[in-house]
């Protein structure tokens, strides 16, 4: 259901967030391949998914570990180099997340295919801003697209490209220059409160998909707020 009209024209770019937004990744993909990484590691710690949705509020994958060490398995902080062993569980945990999404797990989110070949028609330029690991938007994309849908985004923001991730604006200003376009002239896609401030931030008009971990979120500012992208009409942002 939208929650109210409202559209952009003659925009040159459209910047679209992955998780959450191009996909549900979060509850099928990435909660499994953390629980799943700790299994291997011998680590007694299993993320349910209510537990896994307070930890959003942490992005990029290696934080959200450390911040659940500090706040519920302190011991493992003394371990004498907690950071790599952190590294180490989050490069297992996308080698998880990649066979997952390889095998079609993850389907696109209603409306995104719709949106991105109205998009390619109409001559804007895709790109992608996202927190996660670069390995896994090539995965998602490769899974989920027609064959060469990954050449579809001129360019792809995503994980430690940038040092401070969402809600920083970092990332899609990183885009914004890789583009050699200016905000005003581009539409941001995300699903987050974490990526509506990062947007917003970097001065992009967004459009919001919420989904069961965002529904409740601060969408303030947002120029849209809609369910998926199968409720709006893609030429409304054209
Ligand atoms: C969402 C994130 C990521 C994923 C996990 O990214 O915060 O950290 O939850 O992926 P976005 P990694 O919504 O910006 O796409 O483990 O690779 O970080
Ligand atoms: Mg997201």
């Amino acid at each position: 259901m939208a929650f109210y009209s409202g559209g952009m024209k003659n925009t040159l770019a459209w910047i679209f967030d992955v998780d959450g937004t191009l996909a549900d990744t979060e509850k099928d993909g990435h909660l499994p391949a953390f629980n799943a990484a700790f299994e291997s590691f011998g680590l007694n710690w299993q993320w349910s998914p209510e537990l896994y949705g307070e930890l959003l509020a942490v992005t990029g994958g290696k934080e959200r570990i450390a911040f659940y060490a500090e706040r519920y398995a302190p011991d493992i902080l003394k371990h004498p180099d907690s950071a790599s062993l952190f590294k180490a569980l989050h490069e297992e945990k996308t080698k998880c997340y990649i066979q997952k999404v390889a095998e079609g797990a993850i389907p696109l989110r209603p409306g995104v295919l719709k949106m991105l070949e109205t998009g390619r028609a109409a001559g804007i330029r895709l790109a992608i801003a996202t927190t996660t690991t670069p390995e896994n938007v090539t995965a998602l994309l490769k899974a989920s697209l027609p064959e060469g849908g990954i050449d579809w985004f001129e360019v792809v923001g995503a994980g430690d490209i940038v040092p401070n991730k969402k809600p920083a604006p970092d990332i899609y200003l990183w885009v914004l220059d890789q583009l050699g376009l200016e905000p005003a002239a581009c539409l941001a896609i995300e699903d987050s409160e974490n990526g509506l401030k990062s947007s917003l931030a970097a001065g992009l008009p967004t459009l919001i998909t919420v989904n069961e971990y965002t529904r409740g979120q601060d969408f303030k500012g947002a120029l849209r707020v809609v369910d998926t992208l199968d409720s709006i009409n893609p030429q409304q942002f054209c």
